[in-house]
């Protein structure tokens, strides 16, 4: 299924560009930021724009998969439902359509007839990435198309890109907002055991052409499956070092925060949007843990950056069961599983992580923020 990988590497760069595109073209960009209130929200489209964006990008991963292995397309999943109504009160199903100018007109129809937008969102859609330079060669990955399934998340942390603060990165450092925490997810479970096996990971904002260019982005995957496990972000030099770091969400509540404060010290305990970009920030070094006490994440916003910490030797848990387990528990069972829902729960929370979660590189440090959680939570 090395197949597969590079498939999602070139619709996470389509998902990128995309995402760019409706920042970048003003009559897309006017309806991203555009506030609908009163009248005027009941005048337009009933979900806004930015959900438009994000069932766009969902639909076309969808669309691309679908295609190529036919055997995944009922196991293809979203954050987003594709049924739109538009202003007339009509019910229209955002796809991707095999032409440039069929979905520009379907388009057009939840656009309340906005042609320009549609041509342009279309143009973006039916266009072929730049190739991706990814070194894939040689990889074999021993699974099959229906064994497999696929989570996505089509824009992670939508209040930052929707936002677009630009912020300078600085190397070696978290960014704990602005446009870098935006990401494309594309995760893949197998549907037997739920476990995470493929990730691609898509930074639509890396970097900013300093002449004029635009944005760049920057990709990451990793492959965990059995004996085989390779990521294109190499673990970082040497064991854990003598303090440990953990970034957390802004949100996060007091008592986690004063609990690793004295953990880590205030200088090692940081601050970021995003839950991919928050993993992404343990897959890359940046932090050692990211601990995330409230049930807050879904499957779409773990799967993708859990498969890469499970490529590095590290993983994802439940960090409910965790605290409940006796110390001598493997840590395997407690690993976050794509397969299943809630079922005693409706809509998106059927898909959430309920008991919240660890991310970790290293298993003695994953250890190491557990002890001092469990009499507080
Ligand atoms: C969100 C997004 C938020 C995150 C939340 C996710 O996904 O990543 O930033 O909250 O958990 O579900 P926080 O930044 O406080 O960690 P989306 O942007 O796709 O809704
Ligand atoms: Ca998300």
């Amino acid at each position: 299924m090395a197949d597969l990988l590079r498939l999602l590497l070139r619709v996470a760069e389509k998902a990128a560009n995309v995402a760019r595109v409706c920042r970048q073209e003003a009559p897309l960009f006017q309806l991203l930021v555009q506030e609908k209130t009163g009248d005027d929200k009941n005048k337009k489209f009933v979900q806004d724009f930015k959900t438009l964006a994000d069932v766009v990008i969902q639909e076309m991963i969808r669309h691309d998969v679908g295609a190529q292995f036919p055997e995944m397309a009922a196991f293809i999943h979203g954050e987003e439902s594709n049924k739109f109504e538009n202003g007339l009160g009509e019910s229209v199903t955002v796809t991707v359509c095999g032409t440039e100018e069929d979905t520009a007109a379907l388009l057009a129809t939840v656009l309340d007839g906005d042609h320009t937008a549609a041509s342009l969102l279309a143009r973006a859609i039916h266009q072929d990435p730049e190739s991706i330079d990814a070194d894939t060669d040689g990889l074999t990955v021993p699974l099959g198309p229906s064994e497999l399934g696929i989570w996505i998340d089509p824009i992670d942390a939508t209040s930052q890109y929707i936002e677009g603060r630009e912020e300078v990165l600085e190397e070696g450092r978290l960014s704990p907002s602005g446009l870098h925490c935006a990401l494309v997810l594309i995760g893949v479970y197998l549907r037997s055991t739920g476990e995470p096996v493929m990730g691609v990971i898509n930074q639509p904002f890396n970097y900013k052409d300093p002449a004029g260019g635009g944005w760049r982005g920057k990709h990451f995957w990793g492959v965990s499956c059995g004996s085989i496990n390779v990521c294109s972000v190499s673990r970082p030099k040497g064991g854990p070092g003598a303090g440990l770091s953990a970034v957390l969400s802004s949100s996060e509540k007091p008592v986690v925060k004063e609990a690793l404060t004295s953990l880590c010290g205030p200088d090692k305990l940081m601050y970021a949007s995003g839950a991919g970009y928050k993993i992404l920030c343990v897959i890359q070094g940046l932090a050692d843990v990211y601990v995330l006490s409230e049930g807050s994440t879904f499957k779409w916003d773990s799967c993708a950056p859990h498969a890469l910490l499970r490529a590095l030797g590290g993983g994802v848990v439940d960090l409910t069961k965790c605290l409940q387990s006796s110390s001598q528990a493997q840590e395997p069972q407690m690993e976050l599983t794509y397969h299943q829902p809630n079922t005693d729960r409706k809509g998106a929370e059927r898909w959430a992580n309920r008991g919240g979660l660890v991310a970790y590189r290293d298993v003695s440090q994953l250890r190491s923020v557990i002890g001092p959680l469990k009499d507080k939570l």
